[in-house]
C-alpha cells in the first residue's frame, strides 16, 4: 500500500464519535422530513412510528424503507424537503423506462458533496499535483459533475472531457499529461483498446498513475485487466443519484473495500426478501439513510445493491466502515438450474480464461420455469477461426470453467475480435430475453 493523506479527521473517528454524530443527525433528519415532506409524514403515520420514537441510531430499524417507487410516485420534486428557491442544482438518473429519478441540491448540499468527493479522490491517491481527466458524461448523470467539483476542491487540475470521442480522449491524455482517469471501468477498457489501435502504448506513451472507476461494478479480474492495460492503479468508488451521486464510498490504496462516508450516510444490510436487518459481515441488500442532506434527505433507501459491511480499522488508518464490492443487484440475480448466480461471477470466470478478450455479453432466456443463458465472448486472436479444433477446445474450456466454478451450464459463442458492443458509459452486459420478468 502506498501512503497517502487522509482528507478529513472525520474519517478516523472512533465508533463512539460516529454513533454520536449519526444519532444527532438522524434525529434531526427524521424531524425535518416529517415536517417538510408529506410523503414521509404519511408513511411514518401508517407505519406507526413517531418522531419521538427515534432517539439514536439504535432506533433506525423502526423507520419504514424508502424505495425507487417512492421517487416515481412523487415525480419530480415531491420528496424535496426545501422550497425550490433553495435548490441550486438538479440531476437525474436515466432510468430505462418512463420518467427519470430527479434529485436536487442546496448550496450546502453542493459543499458537502464536494467534501465527500475530496475524501474519496484523496484516498484513491489523487493530489493537487494530478491532472484528472473526467470521462463520465456531463449532464443529468451525477458522475461527471460530482467528481469534478471534488477534484477541483483538492486542487487537482480537471479536464472536463465527458465521455465518447475516444480518439480525442487519448490525444488529450497524451498532450495534457493526464495522471488520473475518471470513468466507468468498461469505458476504461475500451479506451485502452482504442489507444493501442492508434499506436499509443498506454503504459509507455501516457502518464497515468491513478484510475478512479465507478458507476457500475467491476470484478477483481477486471481491475487486473485495467491495471495491466494502462499501467495505473485502479480503485473503485460507489454512489447513487438518489443518495447524492458518487461520494457515498470509495476505495483507499489498501484495496480492501470501499470506505463509506459514515458521518453523512448510515448503512445497513438487510435480507432483501424479508427486510430483516442482518448482522455485521452478512451479505445482503445495502440500505442507506442520508443524515446531512438538505434538499433530498432519504430514510432507509433500498439500493438493491448486494454487499456486506466491515467495521474493522483499515490498514490506511481510516475507521469508516467499508463495504465490499457490489456482487450484483438484488433484481439481477439469475437462477440457472437451481443455482443462484450474479453476472459479476460470470465475468470473474471469463476474465480468467486465456484467449478471450475482456468484452462479453450474457443473454438470458426462459426455458420452462428455468433461466438459461448464452454467453458471447470475443476471441483475442482471429487466427483461432481457422482451426475448428482450437475453437472447440476453447469453447469447452469456458463451458467447463463455468460449470466447475459456478455450477452452471451455458452455451458459449466465440465471436470474432471487435464484434461485441463497446460502451462509453455504463456497460449493458446482460440482455434479458425472458418474457415474464
Ligand atoms: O452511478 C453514481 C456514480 C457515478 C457512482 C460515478 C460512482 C461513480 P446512478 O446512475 O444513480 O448513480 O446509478 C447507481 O450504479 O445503485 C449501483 O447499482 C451502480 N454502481 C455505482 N457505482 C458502483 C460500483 C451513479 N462501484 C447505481 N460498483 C448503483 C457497482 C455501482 N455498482
Amino acid at each position: 500500500m502506498q501512503e497517502n493523506d487522509i482528507w478529513s479527521e472525520c474519517e478516523t473517528y472512533d465508533r463512539e464519535q460516529f454513533r454520536k454524530v449519526q444519532s444527532e443527525r438522524l434525529v434531526d433528519t427524521v424531524k425535518r422530513v416529517y415536517e417538510k415532506v408529506p410523503h414521509y409524514k404519511n408513511k411514518f403515520d401508517q407505519h406507526g412510528v413517531s418522531v419521538e420514537d427515534i432517539k439514536s441510531v439504535d432506533d433506525l430499524s423502526k423507520l419504514p424503507f424508502t424505495e425507487k417507487k417512492d421517487f416515481r410516485d412523487n415525480y419530480p420534486f415531491g420528496l424535496f424537503a426545501v422550497p425550490q428557491k433553495q435548490i441550486v442544482r438538479f440531476h437525474a438518473s436515466s432510468g430505462t423506462t418512463g420518467k427519470p429519478t430527479v434529485v436536487g441540491y442546496t448550496k450546502n448540499d453542493m459543499t458537502m458533496w464536494s467534501e465527500m468527493i475530496a475524501r474519496i479522490v484523496t484516498m484513491a491517491g489523487v493530489t493537487d499535483e494530478d491532472v484528472a481527466q473526467i470521462s463520465f458524461g456531463y449532464g443529468l448523470f451525477t458522475g461527471a459533475f460530482g467528481l469534478h467539483q471534488g477534484l477541483e476542491h483538492i486542487g487537482a487540475a480537471v479536464i472536463p472531457m465527458s465521455s465518447g470521442n475516444t480518439e480525442k480522449q487519448i490525444m488529450i491524455m497524451k498532450d495534457f499529461h493526464t495522471t488520473a482517469l475518471i470513468s466507468t471501468p468498461s469505458y476504461a477498457l475500451h479506451m485502452a483498446e482504442i489507444a493501442r489501435e492508434m499506436g499509443v502504448d498506454p503504459k509507455k506513451d501516457l502518464f497515468l498513475k491513478w484510475g478512479l472507476f465507478g458507476g457500475e461494478g467491476s470484478t477483481e479480474a477486471m481491475r487486473r485487466e485495467i491495471n495491466g492495460a494502462w499501467g495505473l492503479l485502479a480503485t473503485e468508488n460507489y454512489g447513487m443519484s438518489e443518495l447524492i451521486g458518487p461520494g457515498v464510498s470509495g476505495e483507499c490504496l489498501a484495496l480492501k473495500g470501499m470506505h463509506i462516508n459514515e458521518d453523512h450516510f448510515i448503512p445497513e444490510i438487510i435480507n432483501p426478501d424479508t427486510g430483516e436487518v442482518l448482522p455485521e459481515g452478512a451479505v445482503g441488500e445495502l440500505v442507506i439513510t442520508t443524515i446531512s442532506k438538505e434538499a433530498l434527505p432519504i430514510i432507509r433507501y433500498r439500493t438493491s445493491d448486494i454487499t456486506s459491511l466491515n467495521y474493522d480499522k483499515c490498514d490506511c488508518g481510516r475507521t469508516t466502515v467499508r463495504m465490499a464490492k457490489i456482487s450484483g443487484r438484488s433484481n439481477d440475480m439469475l437462477i440457472l438450474g437451481g443455482v443462484n448466480v450474479f453476472p459479476a461471477q460470470i465475468e470473474e470466470v471469463l476474465f480468467n480464461v486465456d484467449g478471450i478478450g475482456p468484452h462479453y455479453q450474457i443473454k438470458v432466456f426462459k426455458q420452462g420455469y428455468l433461466d438459461r443463458i448464452e454467453v458471447d465472448v470475443e476471441l483475442i486472436d482471429a487466427n483461432y477461426l481457422d482451426s475448428f479444433g482450437k475453437l472447440e477446445n476453447l469453447n469447452q474450456t469456458i463451458k467447463h470453467k463455468l460449470r466447475t466454478v459456478l455450477g452452471i451450464d451455458a452455451k458459449v459463442n466465440l465471436m470474432q475480435p471487435r464484434t461485441l458492443q463497446r460502451f462509453e458509459g455504463k456497460a449493458k452486459r446482460v440482455i434479458d430475453m425472458r418474457e415474464d420478468k
